[in-house]
């Protein structure tokens, strides 16, 4: 059997996909990213997709989530935009985004599937994490303008298998993902697979235990839509975003170690790993 090649990734790689940003640059070219979650009880993952993707450098952030989040969202985040998600303002926040980041805590009641159904008529590019995926999973659907960033229980509800075969060959489940669901897709733990349709597949070659803890895959959906905004392709965005992520956690992991990292540890490094001329 031919194995297929695997580009290992570094934290040096991400200067072949970020460039500097020019001296006269504004906040519109870098692009409109909206964010839908925050079921009760989960405003805390949407707050943390949010400011990741302010921190990696998207022009404009705005989010739709539960009328009870707004304050603490905007008292954490002054820089976000935050209203409550409704048919109305999803329409019109779906015509002013860029790319959509949908899925940390969103729940899986009919607040959150009614959002992803809206989502599902636009065909922007998007990111669709936690609660979209066990949602795609109930209603499986091909879509290719899209980055799916499963963790091993996710990804087996995705393919319909247990979280055991998914982890006893991950080469084999992220292919079936990028198969069964199209677009490119991203299979987080140690050792963060990300694969596309062309057969291109990567190895993101950071991080550490510290990050198996709450919250952490809502700051690589942030991180990935927010370098997405910034017109990186779907492939170059998940790769990229996958080693800011690993990168940054490894730089708060140096100075104090690896039990007890938090997630909102991670927002103030992503700039370190964002910008290519440091
Ligand atoms: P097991 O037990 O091994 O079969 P869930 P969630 C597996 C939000 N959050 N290697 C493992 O399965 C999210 O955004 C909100 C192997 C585990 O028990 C979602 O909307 C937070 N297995 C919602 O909560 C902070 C692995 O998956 C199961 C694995 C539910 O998301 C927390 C857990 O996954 C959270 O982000 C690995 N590396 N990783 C907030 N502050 O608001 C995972 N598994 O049941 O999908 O639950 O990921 O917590
Ligand atoms: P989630 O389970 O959605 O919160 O995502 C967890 C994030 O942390 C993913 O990006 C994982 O790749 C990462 N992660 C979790 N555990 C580890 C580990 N032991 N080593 C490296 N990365 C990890
Ligand atoms: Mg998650």
């Amino acid at each position: 059997k031919q194995l297929p090649q695997i580009q290992r990734i570094t934290a040096r790689e991400l200067r072949q996909w970020l460039q500097p940003r020019r001296a006269c640059a504004h906040k519109g070219e870098h692009g409109r990213l909206l964010l839908l979650g925050g079921d009760h009880g989960f405003g805390g993952a949407i707050r943390l997709a949010a400011e990741a993707g302010l921190r990696s450098g998207a022009g404009l952030v705005r989010v739709l989530t539960h009328m009870e989040h707004i304050g603490p969202l905007l008292t954490a985040c002054p820089e976000l935009m935050v209203q409550r998600l409704s048919d109305d303002t999803l329409q019109q926040a779906l015509e002013w985004a860029d790319v959509v980041v949908v899925g940390p805590g969103l729940g899986q009641g009919d607040w959150g599937r009614n959002a992803l159904k809206q989502l599902q008529s636009s065909d922007k590019p998007a990111v669709w994490d936690a609660d979209a995926l066990n949602l795609l999973a109930l209603h499986p659907e091909k879509r290719q303008n899209r980055v799916i960033t499963p963790h091993p229980g996710e990804a087996a509800r995705l393919l319909n298998c247990r979280t055991a075969d998914i982890e006893s060959d991950r080469l084999l489940a992220v292919r079936r993902l990028v198969a069964q669901y199209g677009g490119v897709a991203v299979l987080k733990g140690a050792g963060t697979l990300i694969a596309d349709q062309q057969g291109d597949m990567a190895i993101a070659d950071v991080g550490n235990a510290g990050m198996a803890s709450g919250g952490m895959g809502d700051v690589l959906s942030g991180i990935i839509g927010g370098l997405l905004a910034q017109k990186l392709s779907l492939y170059d965005a998940a790769c990229a975003g996958c080693v800011v992520h690993g990168a940054a956690a490894d730089r708060v992991a140096e100075e104090q170690g690896t039990r007890g990292l938090l997630a909102t540890d991670l927002l103030p490094m992503i700039p370190y790993y964002v910008n290519p001329e440091l």
